[in-house]
């Protein structure tokens, strides 16, 4: 997309197998495409994800759900989800499985008697951050952060990679066709998607049951789940479904996003020492209170926003307009798919100068930052597990500067592959050093 806005301008079409759309690229006519988006926004729907649960006769959740039926699941998840008050009860929940994760890598480092541990840190992140969704939502733990990993968490998570890597070759076909070719990549898709929905549906029966038989303590946050079912606004099978999304969402998400901030930190040793005392200082004034360090981590809020700039989980943003939108001189009619292309955005050296550089400063600087920051999208239609996925990666940094020195062995150039999210196109290999 970057080479295509280059080769036709800041605003091009273009036709996607049976789709068409319209792509932008500067942050003002995304502002223009959002403010115009109305209170049902619709993004493109993937349709290998769509052909699959109407293949097996799935409910929708917010992911897929449109019109009135998404807005009243969406605001009472936002209630559970996404609410301030809320939120702040998911700080002691994540911290506890960061510590974890320190645990186990001091171990490690105890194990290779080199005083270091380097790795490719793809599964251990994969685990850590099914682990901290899987808190949140079931207020349980799994404890995959031990030596031993239970074979249905690990099944969950390859299913959920190999659903993100079955998607992207069958993206722009329409759903009716996906099932009547049926071809190996469909039926990879439909196993992985059968995998996510049966190990989900265990960890929502085990609540179920444990709330049932009063099992569940009501001292302490009970979990999404928990909340939800006991709030009894939303029927049981559209929690369900909703709280399956979520939980496939939020593996492959965080941690690469996590993988990548690592890897610009090491890259760059005077911003993670920068980022380092901050937190340390933090952690001083707080006296150790992780909520109280939240509010005061600057930069390294914006860190995982420069790291998100120029690594994006989504390639686009997509809305269809309601009614007619003008971008520069152009006149979009109604019904039309819209492209955002975020991640050509992020590398624009007319929005970001020197985008090459990974400068979380530029985000604290004066200056207009409107539309720049989209990551996770916009409106009442971004993302709904953006505050857990901000609290996760934010707990997780500040626990892993505390403790260790992240460090890379080699200058590889590690370029971005697309999987259906964005994803490395090798493997990264880093070092973690106690201080
Ligand atoms: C939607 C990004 C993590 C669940 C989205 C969208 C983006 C996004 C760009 C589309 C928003 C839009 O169209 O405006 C990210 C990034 C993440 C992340 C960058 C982490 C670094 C998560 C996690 C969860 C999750 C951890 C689950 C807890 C969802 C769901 C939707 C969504 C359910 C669809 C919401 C709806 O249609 O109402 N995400 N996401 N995401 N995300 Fe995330
Ligand atoms: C993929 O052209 C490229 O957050 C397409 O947690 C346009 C498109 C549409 C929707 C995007 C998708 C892209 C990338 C992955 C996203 C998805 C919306 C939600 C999803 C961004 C850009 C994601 C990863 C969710 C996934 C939840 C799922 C596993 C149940």
């Amino acid at each position: 997309m970057a080479r295509k806005f280059q080769q036709f301008g800041p605003i091009y079409r273009e036709k996607l197998g049976v789709y068409e759309s319209v792509n932008i690229i500067s942050p003002r006519d995304a502002a223009t495409l959002f403010q115009a988006e109305g209170t049902l926004p619709e993004r493109f729907s993937v349709p290998p994800w769509v052909a699959y649960r109407d293949f097996r006769n799935k409910p929708y959740g917010v992911l897929l759900k449109t019109g009135e039926a998404w807005r009243s699941d969406r605001l009472m998840l936002n209630k559970e989800v996404l609410s301030p008050q809320v939120v702040e009860g998911f700080v002691p929940l994540l911290s506890q499985v960061g510590e974890d994760f320190i645990r186990r890598a001091r171990a490690q480092v105890e194990k290779s008697g080199r005083d270091q541990w380097t790795a490719d840190f793809t599964h251990e992140l994969f685990r850590f951050a099914l682990e901290s969704v899987c808190h949140v939502l079931y207020g349980e733990r799994l404890g995959l952060l031990q030596d031993f990993v239970d074979p249905d968490a690990q099944r969950f998570i390859d299913a959920v990679s190999l659903m993100f890597h079955t998607t992207s070759p069958m993206l722009y076909l329409p759903p009716a066709l996906l099932r009547h070719l049926n071809t190996k990549t469909w039926q990879d898709h439909v196993q992985a998607w059968d995998a996510i929905f049966s190990q989900a549906d265990k960890c929502i029966q085990n609540v179920y049951r444990d709330l049932r038989l009063q099992r569940k303590s009501t001292k302490e946050y009970m979990g999404i789940l928990c909340n939800l079912i006991m709030r009894d606004k939303l029927p049981l099978d559209d929690i369900r479904a909703s709280v399956t999304e979520m939980m496939a969402g939020g593996v492959d998400t965080t941690s690469m996003t996590l993988q990548w901030a690592m890897f610009e930190l090491a890259r760059a040793p005077g911003v993670q020492e920068q980022l380092r005392a901050e937190v340390l200082a933090a952690k001083r004034e707080a006296a150790g209170d992780r909520v109280k360090m939240l509010k005061t981590i600057r930069l390294l809020k914006a860190a995982i926003k420069e790291t998100l700039r120029l690594h994006p989980v989504a390639v686009t943003l997509q809305r269809y307009t309601t009614q007619e939108v003008i971008l520069q001189d152009y006149c979009i009619p109604p019904k039309t798919l819209v492209q955002v292309g975020l991640y050509a955005m992020g590398r624009d050296p007319e929005v970001f100068p020197k985008p090459e550089q990974f400068r979380p400063q530029r985000w604290l600087a004066a200056g207009p930052k409107h539309f720049q920051g989209l990551s996770f999208g916009f409106g009442p239609r971004q993302c709904l597990g953006r505050r857990i996925a901000e609290l996760e990666m934010q707990l997780f940094l500040m626990q892993i500067l505390e403790n260790f020195k992240i460090e890379t062995m080699r200058a590889v150039e590690i370029g971005t592959k697309f999987d259906l999210i964005l994803i490395p196109d090798k493997p990264i290999y880093l070092t973690l050093r106690p201080l």
